[in-house]
């Protein structure tokens, strides 16, 4: 097994789209996801590199459809700064689509969310 050495533990996060294949007898990595980090969006990425520069990673999209402002600072009330306030709002629209909680703006609110508001708590810069 390659994973679960490192990062988040399973079950949390994003975890879907992470692709190590077998072929030929050699392990290849693909390319299917963008890493956003505080320096912005970086392209063709895997979740472990993005890992390990603290990034948000997200499969299967492009920095095109993605707006990493919002993963810096994830304040859904727009009063500058990201607290019990945004929490509450994430789970006052839980499972819901379409919703401004949904800040990593995968189509749904959910846990994934969830951490993205508890891991940039505090003031926005
Ligand atoms: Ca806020
Ligand atoms: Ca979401």
């Amino acid at each position: 097994m390659i994973r679960g050495s490192m990062g988040q533990p399973e079950g949390l996060g994003t975890q879907a789209g992470n692709t190590l294949t077998l072929q030929g007898g050699f392990w290849s990595r693909q390319f299917t996801g963008v890493c956003c980090t505080i320096d912005g969006c970086d392209s063709e990425t895997i979740e472990q590199d993005c890992d390990s520069i603290n990034g948000t990673w997200y499969a299967d999209t492009s920095c095109e459809e993605i707006d990493c402002d919002l993963f810096d600072c994830p304040d859904i009330n727009g009063d500058g700064t990201v607290n019990v306030s945004d929490l509450l709002i994430v789970i006052a629209y839980w499972g819901s689509p379409g919703s401004p909680a949904d800040v990593n703006e995968d189509g749904i609110v959910d846990v994934s969310d969830l951490l993205m508001v508890v891991g940039n708590w505090g003031p926005c810069e």
